[in-house]
């Protein structure tokens, strides 16, 4: 390896190992060990053209994959060369790894899940592809100035990306707008606009490198970049009008929609990379096996949400128009092909276009739709379903401004509708979904998340991984499911003491961190409790904020009492047109520099908002966590699979019965998981019956106090009136339900503080989450996928 390393220095990075600067060190020995990756890529491929088995299809608008280096150097088994190698050298490996930018090209939890999928696909030996899109900027990288959220662009591509293969042999066209024409029986669709989609490959490689699997991201250019008449005649910048335009299309990662430009721009992204991953599929297809109506035997497509839902339409034309099928057939096989997860129930999170738009950009696709629908709707009547079922079923909303309805074209052109969790997938048949499920009861199914515990135990936390090995010995590596084996260590005094030292020691990695970017200075003694995701008001990290000024309170009425040393850890995007997210971080903020500088709390309470969450700080914090809170409005949070991965950690959880929480809960057992407030059931029940927060908040006087302290400018003295909008809508309506878990929240957390001052009762309810969760490893849900959905082996 330090040969080859310096080698590659030489010959492909071009530097003379005197003058190589840390980032050419890096860039070698990721193309070392990328040279290690191709031969089994290769030998994959083969092994499945040989055998002629089915491949799965994975589309998605995110792939959140982040770092790649210690995955490929972990699941090959080479980090301890490379380290060695580059010591060797004079480098230290963890250094020269913080020279990778994340590949943000995900928002969260769909995103990131569609990246544990792929490291668990090739982990099984399935033959996939993930196909989604090249964004050159991706999620924007986040900054805070003075306590307020900042958008920048994220240049993670800005020194080249040493893992992607350009493919231009495999490119295809996609087009937008023009006409449809009919002539001798056929149908053409002659596009008004044209751009090209080229395939850039990241190798993906799985356990103990099982297999390399391929994510295959699509790039656009113009098929005429430069009109060089046009500048030749002066006019420079028109003359590369297209180019700038194609390229629009793989900038950012869900451009602001709330303009009609910004509408269409999503509606294309979304079209754009569906076409072309269709394309691509056909093509292999007929070129191996010869006919498409053999598609579903060799290929499974699964819609990772509604985004990429305009492919049913899309492979219905292809079949159709270009392969030359019957509709009936047509629509056969692409059902039998397709299959779709719906990952949330927000209605603002249920895509639908403009009937206008979507026609004027996709006129072939439009039709495509109406006869579809007219389709289903016949169905429906057949069924006997009243008017309102049919309206409901309808792919087109005719309430109002007309809508093409995605997840009801994405639902009606699968075998296999999936929620991600058992009670979201129960919401999913019980509201959005239940005259579909009518008229399909067997097609919705369940299938629980997972998280991949390569990159969420061994690469994020080696301590603990190796207290384990030492502890159950090494078939927990291979099977997750194995961890339960900890159980019966329990009780171990030792084995506890081990886990704290692990636990302590990544805590004061995470301090020295922190300290480093922020300059903040946090005591690894005090319990850290951690809520970091996407910033939103059904997540509730306002519950979590007034509670903390709740606390605060008391500890400056009676800093006699015992109370537990905290640390609140928060962290999050807020998306950039989301107002009261903005606000919420801005709150966070404020609070902290209140209570971090208040010397009459004395080190008991520290509150941190850490700058640009993202999946390599996650690897950072969840390791040191001792407190996960999950702490959603119950039947909001259709799974989290943050909340997996902290427990895998050791982290104990305050949850909601929401998402996974309960399956959570379920595993690890009730002693073991701090669980508060509302069911999914008396949530509706109280929305449904009426809601009185006045009532509650007048009625607690912790909670009046808090609320009150916020909404006066306690925390804002800058802007006494900052937050007064934010706890106004407490009062009048609190659609999250803040208020009703308030006082449950709170007597949660004390419980947490009393098992916290009960050490061997922490470390024993930490050992049994650790060995309770690795149920929910992604090798069992995809394994799931494989067998009830793909039919894979
Ligand atoms: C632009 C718009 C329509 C949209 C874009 C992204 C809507 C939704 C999303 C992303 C949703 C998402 O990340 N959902 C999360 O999926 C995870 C994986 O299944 C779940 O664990 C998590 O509960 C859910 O919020």
């Amino acid at each position: 390896m330090k040969a080859l390393i310096v080698d590659v220095l030489r010959h492909r990075v071009g530097k003379d190992e005197r003058a190589a600067k840390p980032h050419d060190w890096f860039q070698a020995a990721v193309l070392s060990v990328r040279d290690k990756i191709i031969d089994q890529w290769f030998a994959s491929t083969r092994r499945t053209y040989d055998e002629g088995g089915k491949r799965v299809y994975y589309l998605s608008m995110e792939f959140l994959i982040g770092r790649l280096m210690r995955d490929a150097m972990s699941n090959l088994g080479l980090t301890r060369d490379v380290e060695n190698a580059l010591r060797d050298h004079g480098f230290d490996l963890a250094q020269l790894e913080d020279l990778e930018p994340d590949a943000a090209l995900g928002n969260g939890g769909l995103g990131r899940l569609a990246a544990c999928f792929m490291e668990s696909l090739a982990t099984l030996d399935i033959p996939a592809y993930g196909y989604g899109i090249r964004y050159v900027n991706g999620m924007f990288r986040q900054r805070v100035d003075d306590g307020w959220q900042v958008e920048l662009p994220e240049t993670w591509l800005a020194h080249g990306n040493p893992w992607e293969f350009d493919r231009r042999e495999s490119a295809y066209r996609v087009g937008f707008g023009g006409e449809v024409l009919e002539a001798n029986g056929g149908v053409t669709w002659r596009p008004a606009e044209q751009v090209e989609a080229s395939a850039v490959d990241t190798p993906v490689v799985g356990w103990r490198g099982a297999r390399v699997n391929t994510l295959r991201l699509w790039t656009a250019s113009a098929l005429d970049p430069l009109r060089l008449d046009a500048f030749n005649a002066g006019d420079h910048a028109g003359a590369l009008a297209e180019q700038v335009k194609a390229d629009s299309l793989v900038r950012v990662l869900y451009p602001a929609d709330n303009t009609p430009a910004g509408q269409e721009l999503r509606l294309r992204q979304e079209f754009f990379f569906s076409s072309a991953s269709i394309q691509d599929i056909l093509r292999r297809h007929v070129q191996y096996h010869g006919d498409v109506r053999s598609l579903p035997e060799k290929a499974a497509i699964q819609l990772n949400d509604t985004h990429p839902s305009v492919a049913v339409a899309e492979l219905m034309r292809l079949l159709i128009d270009v392969y030359g099928l019957e509709f009936d057939e047509a629509w056969d096989v692409t059902k039998a092909t397709i299959a779709y997860t719906n990952h949330t129930l927000l209605p603002e999170a249920l895509e639908s276009w403009p009937l206008p738009l979507f026609e004027r950009l996709l006129p072939r696709h439009m039709q495509i739709v109406y006869a579809i629908n007219s389709r289903v709707l016949r169905e429906a009547g057949r069924a006997g379903m009243s008017g309102e079922q049919i309206a409901a079923i309808s792919l087109i909303d005719e309430g109002g401004e007309r809508r093409v309805r995605m997840a009801n074209l994405a639902f009606v052109g699968a075998h296999s509708v999936n929620g991600v969790a058992a009670l979201h997938t129960e919401l999913m048949k019980s509201t959005v979904f239940s005259d579909l499920h009518a008229l399909y009861p067997t097609r919705i199914n369940n299938k629980t998340n997972g998280v991949t515990p390569r990159r969420w135990l061994q690469q994020c936390n080696p301590g603990l991984t190796k207290v384990i090995r030492e502890g159950i010995g090494d078939a927990f590596l291979d099977d997750a499911e194995k961890l339960t084996d900890l159980n019966a260590l329990a009780g171990d005094a030792q084995f506890g003491e081990r886990l704290a030292e692990v636990k302590r020691a990544n805590k004061v990695a995470l301090a020295a961190h922190l300290k480093q970017v922020m300059g903040i200075r946090l005591n690894p003694d005090a319990l850290f409790d951690v809520q970091i995701k996407r910033i939103h008001e059904y997540k509730r990290q306002l519950l979590n904020l007034v509670e903390t000024v709740a606390l605060y309170d008391q500890i400056r009425s009676h800093p006699e009492r015992d109370w537990v040393p905290r640390v609140k850890i928060l962290g999050g995007k807020a998306a950039p047109s989301y107002h009261n997210a903005k606000l919420i971080i801005k709150l966070t903020n404020d609070i902290a520099r209140r209570i971090n500088s208040d010397p009459s709390v004395g080190g008991l309470l520290k509150v941190v908002f850490v700058p640009n969450y993202n999946v390599s700080f996650a690897e950072k914090i969840i390791p040191a966590a001792d407190l996960s809170e999950q702490i959603s409005t119950a039947g909001m949070e259709a799974s989290g699979t943050g909340n997996m991965k902290f427990a895998l950690n050791g982290a104990l959880t305050i949850g909601t019965l929401d998402g996974a929480n309960i399956e959570i809960k379920d595993r690890v057992g009730d002693d073991n998981i701090v669980i508060f407030g509302l069911t999914a059931d008396e949530v509706n029940e109280k929305r449904a019956n009426g809601y009185n927060p006045r009532e509650i908040i007048e009625g607690n006087r912790e909670l009046r106090q808090a609320v009150n302290a916020i909404a006066s400018g306690v925390f804002s003295p800058d802007d006494p009136d900052r937050y007064k909008g934010l706890m106004g809508g407490l009062y009048d309506h609190d659609w999250f339900m803040l208020c009703a878990d308030f006082d449950s929240y709170t007597q949660g957390q004390r419980k947490v503080d009393a098992i916290w001052q009960d050490e061997a009762l922490w470390r024993k309810s930490a050992i049994h989450n650790i060995a309770n969760v690795g149920w929910f490893s992604s090798d069992r849900t995809i394994g799931e996928y494989a067998r009830e959905i793909w039919g894979v082996k």
